[in-house]
């Protein structure tokens, strides 16, 4: 594609951002054009891993700042998401194959009762840990994690534990990538790719925190939704009830016919397509999933389910995304064609 990116401004806005807005030039930006794009999504969705691998584009690599921010962040998550799998565990009356991991399960709870869980862990903690997640029991609740709620990617983490529990240890790119960190209010982040620069606007995707949306749906030249398919077969984390999926089409729907967003351009990110592989390959291999056998069943779905960005007028570009493959420089070559489309549309009215 070959443009060039530069300045990468980040700041928390709170909930009236609009209105105490500032907007930063520089001699440099100034004869950039503005380009306003909201991310919205079901909480989880990838909304702000969008905005990681953005930055990953302009910036090369996370930096110092970064991963002094991850690295407590993921020492959490991993101690916690362990906790949650042994409590899931509990939950289906099963007990650890091996009796002598309840010593283990002791060792590690301890760690969180003294708030240490965000530290380098010792090395007798690691090795607790380690000999938790091999446990066939564990394993077996681990492969039912749809069935309660468990952050994404934990599986990454714990297969390796031993890069974790070196005292040099530094977070990678891909370390940071793949940690969640709740997003709270709204998040701007301005990126200038050519002589187009960029407004993301970065929301938390709870159900309690969607009214705030309202906020920043003026003046958007393009709306990014992501839908993670992998929650094909995941109950939503506010009711453990609803289908996530179901959630996320709902969500579209109610945002597609909203009348702020009606003629906004969709840039529609499929996310998490590496976990849906996993999960139709162990389903095959196991019982049935229950309706989704393949990507192209989920697009077929997908299609039924949100008809209305299938229909000429809208302008609807589509996008895979997973682990590995980040297609976020598309959104240039979106919104530049949207640009360029407006800007004939207008040319004809003369
Ligand atoms: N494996 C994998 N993980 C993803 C993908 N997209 C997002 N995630 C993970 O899903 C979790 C939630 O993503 P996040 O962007 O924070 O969701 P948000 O709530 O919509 O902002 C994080 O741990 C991400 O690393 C993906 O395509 N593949
Ligand atoms: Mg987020």
């Amino acid at each position: 594609m070959g443009c060039t990116f530069g300045c990468c401004v980040q700041e928390e806005v709170d909930d009236n951002y609009h209105e105490n807005e500032e907007v930063v030039h520089t001699s440099e930006i100034q004869k950039v054009r503005d380009v306003r794009v909201a991310i919205f999504g079901t909480a989880g969705s990838g909304k702000s891993t969008i905005v990681k691998h953005m930055r990953l584009l302009n910036e090369g690599s996370f930096d110092e700042l970064d991963q002094r921010q991850y690295k407590p962040v993921i020492y959490s998550n991993v101690i916690h998401s362990l906790l949650d799998i042994i409590e899931a565990m509990h939950e289906m009356n099963l007990d650890f194959e091996n009796k002598a991991r309840r010593k283990d399960h002791v060792i590690v709870d301890l760690v969180v009762k003294r708030h240490l869980e965000e530290k380098a862990y010792n090395l007798q903690v690691f090795e607790a840990m380690k000999r938790i997640w091999a446990d066939g029991s564990i394993q077996a609740t681990f492969a039912r994690r749809n069935e309660y709620q468990l952050m994404d990617n934990v599986e990454y983490f714990f297969n390796d534990l031993d890069r974790l529990a070196d005292d040099d240890y530094e977070p990678t790119d891909r370390d940071i990538v793949l940690t969640h960190i709740r997003t709270t209010g709204i998040t701007r982040i301005s990126i200038v790719f050519d002589d187009l620069r960029f407004e993301l606007i970065d929301v938390a995707g709870h159900r309690a925190e969607r009214r705030k949306w309202v906020n920043c749906f003026q003046n958007i030249d393009a709306m990014i939704y992501c839908c993670a398919i992998s929650e094909f077969d995941q109950k939503l984390n506010e009711d453990n009830r609803t289908n996530r999926l179901e959630d996320s089409y709902a969500l579209l729907n109610s945002l597609y016919q909203s009348r702020w967003l009606h003629n906004t351009v969709v840039i529609m990110f499929w996310t998490k397509k590496d976990l849906f592989d996993m999960k139709i390959k162990s389903a095959q291999s196991s019982t049935s999933t229950d309706g989704l056998t393949s990507f192209d069943d989920f697009v077929e779905e997908f299609e039924e389910r949100c008809p209305f960005l299938y229909q000429e007028q809208v302008q609807c570009y589509f996008h895979v995304m997973s682990s590995i493959i980040s297609d976020v420089h598309a959104v240039y070559d979106d919104v530049t064609d949207t640009i360029l489309e407006n800007n004939l549309n207008e040319t004809r009215l003369f």
